[in-house]
């Protein structure tokens, strides 16, 4: 008996719901797009327009219409993250696996009501698009980490340099939508929760965005004493460049250097430099979306990042949005951690 595809609705068809759309109908097996949602009705009628199989995708500036329509078995969330939750929820009463762009919500309150909604479901639901946790370079990191061989982490070193920000990014975003990445990363890196962050600013460009200090240095503190500075510039204007680089007792490990197509010319060497996430982590969200797409197909559990992930970044987004207001120390709070999550 062969198995149908996998139904998917897309909320949120911008620039990562898009791209989604378009990796799921051209390098992911076994799945098809049902419905897709975007409160810009031409753009979500453009993305149905993109394929084949597109009288099978219904087109609608209602979320929840979207979640109801016919042949829809999963949920793809790609909407900015003040409207995540609203969707998450609804896809939770109604037992949908969802892929759940970053962040899971900007904050950690709605966070919170997102997990206590999936306990209730009883089972994982949602994964949330912490992609770097499938680039391949990561993933080396992550296993050079765990053998041990380099001793315990002492310092990480990250840098994360955006060309521009979307028109409606704010200072508030650089942390949690921007430095999200990194909150993720370090605890997932580093197996540890973050205890604190600081935010520090130089003289901000001339060419920052209105209203938005940038560059900024966020420094977070990790529970068993370990610190990660990160250097986030939205608006670098020249590329995009994510790097990372873990000091620990016998050793250094890094990923990220720039690695496009090095050329020699009039005794000079170039490096191309990605211009943004959608071509530097493609191999990472083809990846994630394979990964999701498999256990969505039996209904769940899911897995990959989880809503208690997306839960604990929030929390520390949040100490990172007051100490940028403060310029002080700020301590994370978090509830504990329920065994469900373990
Ligand atoms: P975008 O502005 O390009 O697209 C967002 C789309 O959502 C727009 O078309 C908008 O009209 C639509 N929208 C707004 N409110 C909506 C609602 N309530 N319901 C349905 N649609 C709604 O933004 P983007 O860059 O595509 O970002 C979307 C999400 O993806 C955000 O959560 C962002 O943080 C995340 N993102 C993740 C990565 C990554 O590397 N993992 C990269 C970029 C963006
Ligand atoms: C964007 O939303 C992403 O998630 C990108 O990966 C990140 O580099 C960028 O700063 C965010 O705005």
């Amino acid at each position: 008996m062969t198995q149908q595809p996998l139904g998917v609705a897309v909320i949120g068809t911008g620039k990562m719901g898009a791209d989604h759309v378009r990796r799921l109908r051209s390098a992911v097996n076994g799945v098809r797009v049902r419905a897709v949602a975007d409160v810009d009705a031409s753009r979500a009628a453009a993305v149905a327009r993109g394929s084949e199989s597109s009288e099978d995708c219904a087109v609608t500036t209602d979320p929840f219409e979207a979640l109801d329509a016919p042949g829809v078995d999963a949920v793809l969330v790609a909407s900015p993250g003040p409207a995540h939750e609203e969707v998450l929820l609804a896809a939770l009463a109604r037992e949908l696996p969802v892929l759940c762009e970053k962040p899971l919500t900007p904050d950690p309150q709605s966070a919170l009501r997102v997990v206590e909604a999936e306990l209730r479901a009883g089972r994982r639901l949602i994964q949330v698009g912490f992609m770097r946790r499938f680039d391949s370079e990561y993933l080396r990191l992550k296993e050079l980490l765990d053998e041990g061989t380099l001793g315990r982490p002492l310092l990480m070193h990250c840098r994360h340099r955006n060309v521009r920000p979307h028109d409606y990014f704010t200072e508030a975003m650089m942390i949690n939508d921007s430095v999200v990445h990194e909150m993720d990363c370090a605890r997932w890196l580093l197996g540890q929760e973050i205890s604190a962050v600081t935010v520090v600013k130089p003289t901000p460009s001339s060419l920052a965005p209105a209203g938005i200090s940038d560059p900024q240095v966020v420094l977070l503190e990790t529970t068993s004493g370990a610190l990660v500075t990160v250097e986030i510039f939205v608006s670098c204007g020249f590329g995009y460049q994510v790097h990372a680089e873990v000091v620990c007792e016998r050793g250094t490990a890094s990923v990220g250097a720039d690695h496009g197509l090095q050329t020699s010319v009039s005794g000079r060497v170039g490096v191309e430099i990605d211009q943004d996430f959608l071509s530097r982590f493609g191999p990472a969200y083809e990846r994630e979306l394979r990964q999701w797409v498999r256990t969505a197909a039996r209904g769940g559990p899911v897995d990959g990042p989880s809503a208690w992930d997306g839960y604990a970044a929030a929390a520390a987004c949040e100490a990172g949005v007051r100490a940028q207001h403060h310029g002080v120390r700020t301590p994370v709070t978090l509830v504990d951690r329920p065994s469900f999550y373990a």
